[in-house]
């Protein structure tokens, strides 16, 4: 699987995060790196999802970036080239998911240009990176999600001012008009994060819709087709060392939905 990783600057760390990255670091600038297949919906991004039984590492990619995923996705990128030094992976630090929440950092290309890291109950450790940019517009995991942690924030242990957005319009489709999760969550009657089973195929439909039939609203290729568009964003976010291809062998992988 070909997958793009985002970028996301921290801009500002959470108390528990900062005291774990305290004196690690060096003058390394730190980036939670995200995983995705839908670069051309970064436009929509509203904040960004950790597991919060997942451990994440801060990795060395050179003298002046480190990167924060889990130690598998680093281990991956130091065999592509990634890191300075092929096939070495330097840990800084480790650090509970849980810590991090409450991180604000950069959305490259977003609307909303800092958002906050959240927790999420579905992330799993066995693929991408461990951190998940979140689309609540497109990407009927992250609207449910968000939806969650809006009704019970006391319950998930967030401020209620780190979900404090609306999803963002990215990509029009005839069947499901401006905004395809929230649409499909509720064709499908999605109550919770809980209702896996449910999400996989909301997903599926809404990967298959927003590919086949979808038209950009926004950003630098409005009008195109999402099947255009995609790896037009996905040049732009690289060129502006915003994001880098990272793969993932197929067949180690657990996917969700297949
Ligand atoms: C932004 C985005 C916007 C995504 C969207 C999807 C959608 P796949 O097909 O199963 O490989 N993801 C990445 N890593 C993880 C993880 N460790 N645990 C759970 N979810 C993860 O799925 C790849 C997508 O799943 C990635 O693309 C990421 O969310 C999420 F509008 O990034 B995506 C219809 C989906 N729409």
């Amino acid at each position: 699987t070909e997958y793009t990783g985002i970028k996301m600057e921290v801009v500002q760390w959470s108390p528990e995060a900062a005291k774990a990255i305290e004196g690690k670091v060096g003058g390394r600038k730190v980036y939670l790196v995200a995983a995705t297949l839908r670069p051309e919906t970064m436009y929509g991004q509203t904040n960004c999802f950790v597991g919060t039984a997942i451990k994440y590492g801060v990795f060395a990619i050179n003298e002046t970036e480190a990167y924060l995923c889990t130690y598998r996705a680093a281990r991956n990128m130091a065999f592509q080239g990634i890191m300075d030094v092929r096939g070495q992976v330097n840990q800084l630090l480790e650090v509970d998911g849980t810590a991090i929440v409450g991180t604000k950092i950069k959305a490259p290309f977003s609307v909303n240009p800092e958002v906050y890291v959240l927790p999420m109950e579905n992330v799993l450790p066995s693929k991408g990176t461990g951190v998940v940019t979140s689309v609540p517009s497109d990407s009927p995991d992250d609207f449910q999600t968000v939806a969650d942690l809006k009704k019970k924030p006391e319950f998930y242990k967030i401020d209620p001012s780190w979900v404090a957005f609306e999803p963002l319009p990215v990509i029009s489709t005839p069947t499901y008009g401006d905004m395809i999760a929230p649409a499909v969550i509720k064709q499908l009657k999605i109550q919770s994060q809980k209702d896996t089973k449910q999400l996989a195929e909301a997903k599926e439909i809404a990967y298959k819709e927003g590919f086949y039939s979808g038209t950009m609203l926004v950003g630098e290729f409005k009008g195109l087709p999402v099947q255009e568009a995609k790896t037009r964003v996905r040049e732009k976010l690289i060129e502006a060392g915003l994001a880098f291809a990272y793969a993932e062998p197929e067949g180690l992988i657990v996917s969700r939905s297949s």
